[in-house]
């Protein structure tokens, strides 16, 4: 008996103290057990479905396996089979997945839906990444892994109105995201400095409103055709990954205005034309119109309305004849109201085509109906927009500056980027962030969506930047959203990710190297 402690208390200082006793999977799986043996991957492994609903996972899991041994592995139909790869839809595994390798019985991936299917192959890939590997085979450690994740939103956000990068780049974002099991991408496609996404009614949005970006004011213009966005939802959906597409309004404007200034409401000095015009009726039918293309093209039924900073640039309002009579007409007591009811109106025209509204935590208060929205809560220095927003019961993504934003920098002597008041956002800050942070009471909890990383693009002048400021965080913000807190630790962490560098480097990734932060 006495050895037997002995032995359990040396296995276990052992595993935790070299962490040796958790896969090499990014975000940590919710529980998981085994890796001692190997069941290996070879020429002669079959991938077998017993769905057809599986039959486009299954291509994935081939294709990705594909391009990491080079030679095919083939798909059948079939019952589950102990040489192969075993994709199974079961209500037994409810949320999640179950992976289980074994050396005699093979890998068997099993859920009761698609998403948790690709859920486990993503795992599976993320461990034939780091495996044991020869000319022919792929060593491929026997996990049993169940897992699930905390949050059901585990979201990032691409600025593309500041700068403008383009189909390539957003499809290996889109890659990064499913290899890190994030599944929203908020695209932020119009703001003063450039409309970036076709609409066929009022073509000059993108062809006047599309040149500049913030570096300059005569770059050609720059934007999405619907047959390019088209082609990116159904990569996204490949990847279980929803897209919500942002259109900024009523303020963040000043692109649109520029190529319809007939909709403009006025700006400020410093920022001008910023608005859309409250108090015209013609902004609204407008607006929908657009807003109708926008929602054909995006199946995730989820449209992202803005709503944040509009006082930068609202002044005109208060001295425009139209928006007196307005707050009038509808007993708006200041611009604030005024902006809550724009936006409840255009709400109204969303809802009539079933979509859910996003907007930022600024429409706390604008009496949008809690059963279609959610906020964004990102004023990380105003607790007060959150607790409000949980008073209202109203969904919550949670994405405060500090530390999400990930247009601040990662590391204190980067001359360029965001770092507010000393403020920034390292590594470890942005991995430690939770909800416990947060004192959010038991019975608000699950209001709480989940997590998201914002990437405002004003200082992302080009890919390298983007890429410098995005990674490794994104691993990070995956242990966020996905990892019970609980199972959470950096050091773990980072030693699992110091092997996903060498992957970005083959990816041509220009990532920033926690390590070696002086690299360059
Ligand atoms: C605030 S976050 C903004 C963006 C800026 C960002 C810079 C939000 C809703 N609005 O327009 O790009 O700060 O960090």
């Amino acid at each position: 008996m006495k050895t037997y402690w002995f032995f359990l208390l040396a296995y276990l200082s052992f595993s935790v103290s070299f962490g040796q006793n958790s896969p090499e999977i990014i975000p940590l799986p919710a529980t998981y057990e085994g890796g001692e043996a190997a069941f290996f991957i070879t020429s002669k492994t079959k991938i077998h479905y017993t769905d057809d609903h599986l039959k486009e996972e299954a291509y994935f899991l081939q294709k990705e396996l594909l391009n990491r041994k080079s030679y095919p592995i083939s798909i059948q139909k079939a019952e589950t089979n102990t040489k192969g790869i075993n994709l199974i839809l079961t209500e037994t595994v409810r949320d999640g997945y179950h992976l289980f390798i074994d050396q005699s019985t093979g890998i068997t991936i099993s859920s009761s839906n698609e998403t948790g299917i690709f859920q486990g192959i993503i795992s599976l890939l993320q461990l034939a990444d780091q495996a044991e590997a020869t000319s022919d085979h792929l060593s491929i450690p026997t996990w049993n892994i169940k897992d699930a994740p905390a949050y059901s939103w585990r979201g990032f956000m691409l600025d593309e109105s500041r700068h403008f990068f383009g189909v390539e780049k957003v499809k290996s974002l889109l890659d990064w995201m499913a290899y890190y099991k994030l599944n929203k991408f908020h695209w932020h496609l119009t703001d003063a400095q450039g409309w970036r996404i076709e609409i066929k009614k009022y073509p000059k949005l993108t062809l006047v409103g599309g040149i500049g970006n913030n570096s300059s004011s005569f770059t050609p213009a720059q934007y999405y055709t619907q047959a390019q966005i088209k082609e990116i939802v159904r990569y996204a959906a490949e990847r279980k990954i929803d897209i919500i597409p942002e259109i900024d309004m009523p303020g963040h404007a000043t692109a649109a205005n520029k190529a319809y200034p007939r909709f403009s409401g006025g700006g400020s000095e410093k920022y001008p034309e910023f608005t859309f015009h409250p108090a015209k009726e013609e902004t609204y039918h407008y607006l929908t119109a657009i807003l109708r293309e926008v929602d054909a093209l995006f199946p995730s039924q989820m449209i992202h309305l803005g709503g944040d900073e509009v006082s930068f640039g609202n002044q005109q309002w208060e001295k425009d004849a139209q928006v007196k009579q307005l707050m009038a007409s509808q007993q708006l007591e200041d611009l604030k109201a005024v902006e809550d009811y724009f936006m409840k109106r255009m709400a109204d025209s969303l809802f009539s085509v079933n979509n859910t509204i996003l907007a930022w935590d600024e429409m706390a208060e604008a009496g949008l109906p809690t059963s279609q929205s959610i906020l964004l809560w990102w004023r990380h220095d105003q607790p007060e927009q959150l607790q409000k927003l949980l008073d209202n019961n109203i969904p919550t993504v949670i994405c405060p500056r500090i530390p999400l934003y990930f247009d601040f920098v990662q590391q204190e002597n980067d001359r360029y980027g965001r770092k507010w008041g000393g403020n920034f956002n390292p590594l470890q800050r942005v991995y430690d962030f939770s909800l416990n942070k947060l004192n959010i009471p038991a019975s608000k909890a699950p209001l709480i969506l989940g997590f998201q990383a914002n990437l405002w693009t004003e200082t992302v002048t080009d890919e390298d930047r983007l890429d410098y400021l995005t990674f490794p965080r994104l691993a990070a913000l995956a242990e966020v959203a996905w990892t019970p807190e609980e199972q959470k630790d950096f050091d773990g962490f980072s030693s699992r990710l110091k092997k996903h560098l060498p992957l970005y480097h083959k990816a041509g990734i220009y990532f920033f190297d926690p390590f070696n932060p002086d690299r360059h």
